[in-house]
């Protein structure tokens, strides 16, 4: 039953108070999981236009707003209970953290009288959150709500993006008070000056080699087509960082790979012998550096031009010839400004970085053991996915078929956590199509990977979104076997996976489920799922021994025995 939201010049609960500033700063959605904490903000929820997403694990919720934060560039925005609740949704403020996504967890306390009693679920939300998180608070004062609320919006989106943790006490949100609602939050941001352009401009005119990194958050549509045209104007190739293959489309000719794990050789000798590295809005950590060797820290040999949006990031690890503390959307804004080279003596040179490109992301160019060769699968998706399709994926050797091999080539079409954190590829599908209905939205999983937040597919069930799950089955916890080979050949422990039959799984949620043995199957079960309008796993059963795109356990064993 709803009611008429009570006016910000009437007395109002705290849970409603709250509300109406997810209103007036333009939130539409909640992922969330009840609790009996913060039954003063489920209630007043009820009568404004928010969609509420109910959710199965914390974790999943949590995932699903950060998935949100990252098409979207405003917070995603997640509710859960105290003390488990809130351990439950940490899975995700981590990988938001790491991945500098805007995010706000709001968690329910107990009442302020029982504080420091270790009362019913109570945890110390700042001291629990205050690492984790890039800010965690708690709200005493109904009337101090507004503000608290502002800020969070600010300090989420702001320099570089994270997870805010706003801890809410049970009787607080009853309380009323008379208080305005905040205007809506607007991102703070810096811009470079024109003398760092122009410093730019002079490195970029005496270099012989130089080459670009993109990577981070704070991106927009706008922002990768100014980088484009920049990158064309000075013959410049382009790399993405780790995972981050939607800021540069994948079938531009500049366009060269990823620097990420099981980078193109090739690619590493590009970066590597570069005299020139333009670095735009990331943080060069450890998976895209190959574990801190790429450049030398804390100077690296190459001239490196770092630009970031939090001036905290730049001279962190490396000293950048010139740092520029602006974000990706306004630092692409002034590119146009550079003047046109005179001369890109590196332009003859592009062709054959590009091919090596070409050559290694061809999926046909692989071969596996197996009646069903994710080669093939890729092939299948390749020629027949829309181009603004949302791939999304969690952690495992399965996702270097979708990293490696996949043509991203628009932005807000990738959702994967460059926090390694396994689990994610489900509960950030159900977001994305929570947000974009009409979209479609691909998950990659492994097995492993997929029981992470396995129970999200009731969700998907639901709210009726028809995504596509494949799940990529080698019976094993795979990437822990593959370092199990390497160092501890013929050793296996604990990596071993009994699973169950996926397509049964699919059915008895109530979407629908494929079984997939061979590669010739793929293309018409991925039909069929499609055709069948309801959410889907497709069980891709691959041969264990297909344990990377080129190398097999036996492979790596025996190498691993000789050494
Ligand atoms: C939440 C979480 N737990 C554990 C790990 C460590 N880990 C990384 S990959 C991996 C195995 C992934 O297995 P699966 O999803 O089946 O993919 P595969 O490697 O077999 O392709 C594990 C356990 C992790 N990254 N994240
Ligand atoms: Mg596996």
């Amino acid at each position: 039953m709803t009611k008429q939201a009570p006016l910000a010049s009437e007395p109002r609960t705290g849970g409603e108070i709250l509300v109406g500033q997810l209103v007036a700063h333009g939130v539409r959605h909640v992922f969330c999981v009840p609790g009996e904490s913060y039954l003063a903000v489920l209630d007043a929820l009820v009568d404004v236009n928010v969609e509420v997403t109910v959710c199965r694990q914390e974790g999943g919720a949590a995932m699903m707003a950060d998935a949100h934060g990252k098409l979207t560039g405003e917070p995603g925005i997640c509710m859960v209970t105290r003390g488990p609740g809130a351990s439950n949704a940490l899975a995700g403020i981590h990988i938001a953290k790491q991945d500098s996504s805007p995010l706000i967890v709001f968690v329910g306390q107990i009442e302020r009288g029982m504080r420091e009693r270790e009362a019913f679920q109570e945890m110390d939300y700042r001291a629990i959150f205050g690492q984790a998180a890039k800010w965690a608070t708690e709200i005493d004062d109904p009337a101090r709500i507004p503000e608290i609320i502002s800020r969070a919006f600010h300090v989420a989106t702001s320099g570089r993006p994270g997870p805010v943790v706003i801890a809410l006490p049970e009787d607080m949100l009853v309380e009323k008070a008379i208080v305005a609602d905040a205007p809506r939050y607007s991102p703070i941001d810096s811009a470079p000056t024109k003398a760092q352009m122009a410093d730019l401009a002079n490195l970029l005119a005496n270099a012989k080699s130089p080459v670009a990194i993109v990577a981070g958050t704070r991106w927009s549509e706008q922002a990768v087509k100014e980088f484009v045209a920049f990158a064309e104007k000075f013959e410049l190739p382009v790399a993405v960082s780790f995972r981050r293959q939607m800021l540069f489309p994948a079938d531009h000719r500049l366009f060269i790979g990823d620097v990420g794990i099981g980078i193109n050789p090739a690619l590493l000798k590009r970066v590597a012998d570069a005299d020139l590295v333009l670095l735009v809005g990331g943080r060069m950590s450890e998976m895209p550096s190959q574990s801190y060797t790429l450049f030398d820290i804390p100077v690296p040999k190459q001239r490196l031009v770092h630009v970031h949006p939090d001036s905290a990031e730049l001279g962190r690890v490396y000293r950048a010839t010139v740092a520029i503390n602006a974000s990706p959307l306004a630092f692409t804004a002034e590119l146009a400004t550079l003047p046109t080279p005179a001369s890109k003596p590196w332009a003859a040179n592009n062709d054959a970085m590009r091919q090596s490109y070409l050559a290694w992301s061809d999926p046909a160019a692989i071969k596996t053991p197996g009646t069903l060769q994710m080669g093939g699968v890729m092939q299948y998706l390749e020629a027949n996915l829309p181009a603004d399709a949302i791939m999304t994926n969690g952690a495992g050797n399965f996702a270097t078929w979708l990293h490696r091999f996949h043509r991203f080539t628009r932005y807000g079409t990738q959702l994967a956590p460059t926090s390694g954190s396994m689990g994610f590829g489900l509960p950030a599908a159900v977001g994305a199509k929570r947000l974009w209905p009409e979209k479609t939205v691909v998950c990659f999983a492994g097995d492993g990977c997929f029981m992470m937040h396995g129970q999200e597919f009731a969700t998907a069930v639901q709210y009726n979104l028809p995504i596509i799950v494949l799940i990529i089955d080698n019976g094993m916890y795979g990437t822990i076997r593959m370092h199990q080979e390497k160092n501890y050949p013929g050793r296996v422990s604990a990596t071993h996976l009994q699973n169950p039959d996926f397509k049964a799984y699919a059915f008895a949620f109530g979407g629908h489920g494929e079984r997939v043995e061979k590669t010739e199957e793929f293309g018409p079960a991925f039909d069929r799922a499609v055709a069948s309008g309801k959410p889907a796993l497709i069980h891709c059963l691959i041969d264990p021994e297909t344990i990377t795109p080129t190398t097999t356990i036996t492979k790596l064993r025996e190498a691993a025995l000789k050494a």
